[in-house]
This record gives structure tokens, sequence and C-alpha cells, in this order.
């Protein structure tokens, strides 16, 4: 890769890739793999290939097989710690693999058995403490097939209060094992199901608020999973930004009305990734930025390696758009426009109190005029579209 280029990416980008991600071989659900499947070291070697990359995320068994025996455990985990000290890449954040193996068709914390419900606490704390082997710090929970495909196989409530207990258990875990993890929840409201559970990133915020440890729990949105669902990632995002719970972000795109797509980031939503990486920038988001996309399945390896370096080239592009986005007198000189402020008002707003209610009743507000003030948005949008396709 070109070094010089001015957006080539560096470890201090924070930009992370999964050993499920670039390694996806290609299978879907009406076809077979079309890419040979890669061991982690190689996957590593591919990563280090490309450049500029900060660290490889991995579920306990993207890196162990479930059924290895402890001493293959042990040959894969060194050959994979060299791999990352040659290519000097980090593990900021692991998870768990609750949906692949079919003891989990039913769920894993969600199930309606007690028994697959322990089993899938006792294997979250084993593979807790595989990644703290590798120093991850951001354990991400994905509820894969924590969800029903008929409402009337599972109670709703009950199924909440199980999520709770599984999660409140491993908190106490991490703190009990001082691995030092922030969890981090992810939404999806469909895919492997017919229907997920706390389907939606602001349904996570609202269960983080009922847990024991409610501190060490944010969100890990994905782009894909909050469009399937219809909603703006950019509010979304911002949201968990207000609540101080980003703790991880999973970039990728997304058309509306497909299935779990998985697209390259930036890759069809333009505008909305511009806006996403502005409110990251603008609010200081300073985590992990995990590209968790997979390559088309036509593409060969050479290509998937495209489409890595393209996933960080465009998240660089669109920074230097929002640092020019910020700094264009045009555009700020509408941006001023928009916002207006009166320190009187803000004052008597700001905290209540009865004076400042008895204030703001006396006020005259002359709602005719507020109501014709100019919010020139048109042409702000257009501004943003000419930047944007570098025709200012
Ligand atoms: C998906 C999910 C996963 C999770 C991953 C980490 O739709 O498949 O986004 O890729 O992010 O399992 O928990
Ligand atoms: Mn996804
Ligand atoms: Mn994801």
């Amino acid at each position: 890769m070109a070094r010089q280029d001015a957006f080539a990416p560096t470890p201090a980008d924070k930009f992370t890739f999964g050993l499920w991600t670039v390694g996806n071989p290609g299978r879907d659900p009406f076809g077979e793999p079309t890419r040979v499947k890669l061991d982690p070291v190689k996957i590593v070697d591919l990563l280090g290939e490309v450049g500029g990359v900060h660290g490889v995320n991995f579920h306990d068994n993207d890196l162990i097989p479930i059924d290895a025996t402890p001493a293959e455990a042990d040959t894969i985990k060194r050959d994979f710690r060299k791999a990352l000290r040659r290519h000097g890449l980090k593990v900021p954040m692991a998870t768990t693999n609750l949906f692949s193996d079919p003891v989990f068709k039913d769920g894993a914390f969600t199930s309606n058995d007690r028994h697959v419900r322990a089993y899938a606490i006792q294997k979250t704390m084993r593979a807790m403490a595989l990644g703290a082997e590798f120093g991850a710090k951001i354990y991400v929970f994905w509820g894969g097939r924590e969800g029903t495909d008929t409402n009337v196989a599972k109670d709703p409530v009950q199924a909440g209060a199980w999520f709770r207990e599984a999660i409140n258990f491993l908190c106490a875990h991490s703190k009990d094992m001082k691995y030092g993890y922030k969890f981090a929840l992810e939404a999806k409201p469909n895919e492997p199901r017919g229907h997920i559970f706390l389907p939606v990133t602001g349904s996570m915020l609202g269960f983080i608020a009922g847990l024991d440890h409610s501190e060490m729990v944010g969100v890990n949105p994905e782009f894909a999973h909050e469009q399937m669902a219809g909603l703006n990632f950019v509010q979304v995002v911002g949201e968990a930004l207000d609540a101080k719970k980003l703790f991880h972000i999973d970039l990728n795109d997304q058309e509306v009305g497909r299935f779990d797509q998985d697209l390259r980031f930036g890759s069809q939503s333009y505008k909305h990734a511009f806006a996403l990486v502005k409110l990251l920038i603008d609010h200081g988001y300073n985590g992990p930025k995990h590209f968790d996309s997979h390559a088309y399945r036509t593409s060969d390896y050479a290509d998937v390696k495209a489409f890595a370096a393209g996933s960080m080239r465009t998240y660089k592009i669109l920074e230097s758009k929002v640092h020019r986005f910020n700094s264009d007198r045009g555009i700020q000189a509408l941006v001023g426009k928009i916002v207006r402020e009166d320190r009187k008002l803000a004052g008597l707003t700001a905290k209540y109190s009865s004076k400042s209610a008895k204030a703001l009743l006396a006020i005259d507000f002359d709602r005719k005029a507020l109501a014709s003030r100019s919010l020139p948005y048109e042409q702000l949008d257009q501004l943003t579209f000419d930047l944007l396709q570098g025709a200012r």
C-alpha cells in the first residue's frame, strides 16, 4: 500500500476487522463457500498485508474450533499470537459464538431449556477468559438466536428476565476475575431468527438501565441492523453517545428491505456514512471502529483485500470531508444562521425553579415572527452534496 497516500490508515485510527469478516468464505443460504477457508494466522497475514489495521476481533470459535482438544487450542493460540506480533495487531474486542452450534437452535441466554442457558453462560465465561488472554477490553454480546420464530413459543417477559440474569452473572464474573471488560450489547431485529429480542439499540439502552452493573455495559450499534429495522443509524448512534454508552461500533452498509447484506462501509449510503463519521468526530468517539462486513460472494482474496483497504479508505475520505465541512466558511455561515441561542432563555430552562417557571410563563413570544424565521436547509443540504461529490 502506498504509505504517502493522504487517506492511508494507521493503527492510530483504531480500525478493526473480525476473523469472521475478512475470513468469510462466501457461504450464503443458497450456496456453498466460494473462497477457501483461511485459518486465523492466514487471516492475520492478510490484514497485515492490507496495512494500517489496528486490530482483529474474534468469536471464541473463530479462533478455537468448538471441538478442539486443549493441546490443539494451545498450538492455535501460540501461532495466532506470533502472527499478531509479526504484524503489530491487537485484539481489542472478543465475543462468543452462541448461534452456530445446533445446541443454540432456540437461543442461548434465552433458550427455553435451563441446561442450554447454563451452558451458554459457561461457554461465555470460557470465551471471556480467551479474549482476556489476548488483551481484549471490550466484550460484545450479539443475541443472534435470542428470539423466536413464532410468538407462541416463548414468553418475552420471561426471556427478558433470563437475558438479564445472564448479563448480571457475567458482569459479576468479569469483575471477580478482574478482566476489566466493558460489555457492548449489539441489537438486530431479525436474521437468523424470525424475531430477535431487544431488536434495536434503543431497546438495549433501556435494558441496560435495569442491570446490576449498568456502568460497565454499553452498546455496539451496527449500521445494517438499524437500517433493517427502518431506523436512522445516525440518530441511533447519537442516542448512544448522549447516554455515554457508545462502547464500540460496527460499521457496514445495507439497503432497505433486503436480507442482512453486511455490505462494505459506505458502499451504498454515502450521505448517511458521511453524517455518521461527522457525528463520531464532532463528539470525540475514541473507541475501535470495527468493520462488520463481508466482501461480495463473487470476490477472491485479492478482492477481499481491496474490500478491507476500501473500508478504511472510505472512512478516511469521509473524515477529510468532515474536516472540510467543519471549516468551510459558506457552510458554517449557514450553520450559524440555523442554530439560534439566547442566553436569557437558556438560563431560564437550564434548571427548574418556581421563579424561572414564573418568568417563562410571563414572556410574550411573537409566535408569527418565530415561525417566519428562515431555515435554509435546502441550501445546506446542496452544499453538502457539492462537497461530497467534489464540486465544492
Ligand atoms: C451479524 C452480526 C455479527 C456480530 C458478531 C459479533 O449480523 O452477523 O452483526 O457479525 O456483530 O457476531 O458479535
Ligand atoms: Mn450484522
Ligand atoms: Mn455486528
